[in-house]
């Protein structure tokens, strides 16, 4: 049964939080798929490493129910022996700890002008976690990459209907990336077994790229002569402005920065209330493909800029780094902003550019804010 597009008319909170204009509202298919698949409450961005139960989520189908006794992981296709092997024997390998910040391509989809229908991404499908495993290199290695391989194509064990069509999750990764890269096979979230919702028992991590690439419930990794083309690779995750339209594969994540809103929220609006005085603004910036070397705060809608204090990059360089502000607040209304700049010389858009999935939208943060004097 379809469920009835009830329309949800709640464009004032969006305009309070976040100064954008929901026009149509969301139906109750989106709002569906948004209770199955939460984001990071921002003030979670003051943890390095985020909780495991506040790392966004991003689940196409079910969570697949995996007996870790009979599971194993199967290595075929283009190499030259195939490899089958257990969860003990993947645990037993090399293993390496990597902190990654991971971003859903479709974040901050529901700023996007006209409306995409999809999961409705506000900003916050982010999180950064310590991913425990082995190196993929080492296991293609010994399964032994045959000539004319050029792409890994990861199966999860989820299964759905997408576009009409019935698939398992899989996406392929150019092997370049995955010899050059850090990519791992993961069995441990944040020094625990990975839990249900993350994968368990194994699951891809590629760092930088957006999320979609990082296969979870990982069945099994198959080498091809050819990017695969199935639905998430030929359809979804493509920037494209035209259905009929090849367009160009996300792969790395973008830079963004967000910042903890300051002060108390409204309940239902979550418009902010900072008392007056110093306020130290402070957040994250991330980006996959280049370093963050700068984030800029205005407090006018972005008419003016001032340069943030960064952190340390003691996380590593696929993890974020911290930043923060020294703001005097004075009473008054006030629309706060951050934006990064990266290595690559780039700075982060003030306004979203539409394409039909609505991915890759690292336009600027707004919080709306009030100073108030007196409670
Ligand atoms: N098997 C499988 N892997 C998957 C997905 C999925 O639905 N099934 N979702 C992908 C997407 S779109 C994202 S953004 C990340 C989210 O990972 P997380 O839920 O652990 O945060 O997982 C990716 N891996
Ligand atoms: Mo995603």
């Amino acid at each position: 049964m379809r469920v009835p597009p009830l329309v949800i008319r709640h464009a004032p909170v969006l305009n309070l939080h976040y100064c954008q204009q929901v026009s149509e509202g969301i139906s109750l298919e989106e709002l569906q798929l948004a209770a199955r698949n939460h984001a990071l409450p921002l003030e979670a961005l003051r943890w390095d490493i985020t909780p495991v139960g506040l790392h966004y989520l991003l689940t196409h189908y079910d969570i697949p129910d995996v007996d870790p006794v009979a599971w194993r992981l199967e290595i075929d296709g283009l190499v030259q022996s195939p490899l089958s092997a257990s969860l003990a024997e993947i645990r037993a390998r090399p293993a390496v700890e990597v902190a990654v910040t991971m971003e859903c391509a479709g974040n901050g989809r529901i700023h996007i002008e006209p409306r995409v229908v999809s999961q409705p991404w506000l900003l916050e499908a982010v999180g950064t976690a310590r991913w425990r495993g082995t190196p993929v290199t080492g296991l293609l290695e010994d399964a032994g990459v045959a000539d004319g391989a050029t792409d890994a194509l990861f199966t999860g064990l989820d299964r759905g209907v997408e576009g009409g069509e019935e698939q398992d999750y899989a996406r392929s990764v150019p092997l370049t990336e995955l010899l050059q890269g850090d990519a791992i096979l993961a069995y441990e979230v944040n020094g625990i077994p990975l839990p249900p919702q993350h994968g368990y028992p194994l699951r891809l991590i590629v760092p930088g790229w957006y999320g979609m690439t990082s296969v979870k419930w990982l069945a099994r990794i198959t080498l091809l002569d050819a990017p695969h083309d199935g639905y998430q690779m030929r359809h979804s995750y493509r920037l494209r402005q035209e259905e009929d339209e090849t367009g160009d594969p996300l792969a790395r994540i973008q830079l963004r920065s967000l910042m903890i809103p300051p002060g108390i929220p409204e309940y239902m609006t979550r418009a902010r209330t900072v008392r007056a005085g110093a306020c130290e603004l402070e957040g994250r910036a991330w980006a996959g493909d280049a370093e963050i070397v700068g984030v800029d705060v205005s407090a006018d809608g972005g008419e003016s800029w001032a340069a943030a204090k960064l952190g340390d990059d003691s996380l590593g360089r696929w993890a974020w780094r911290s930043w923060r502000f020294a703001w005097s607040a004075e009473p008054g209304e006030y629309e706060l902003c951050c934006r990064a700049r990266d290595s690559e010389g780039r700075r982060q858009p003030l306004e979203p550019t539409w394409n039909l999935g609505g991915y890759g939208n690292n336009a600027v943060q707004r919080i709306r804010a009030t100073v108030v004097s007196e409670p």
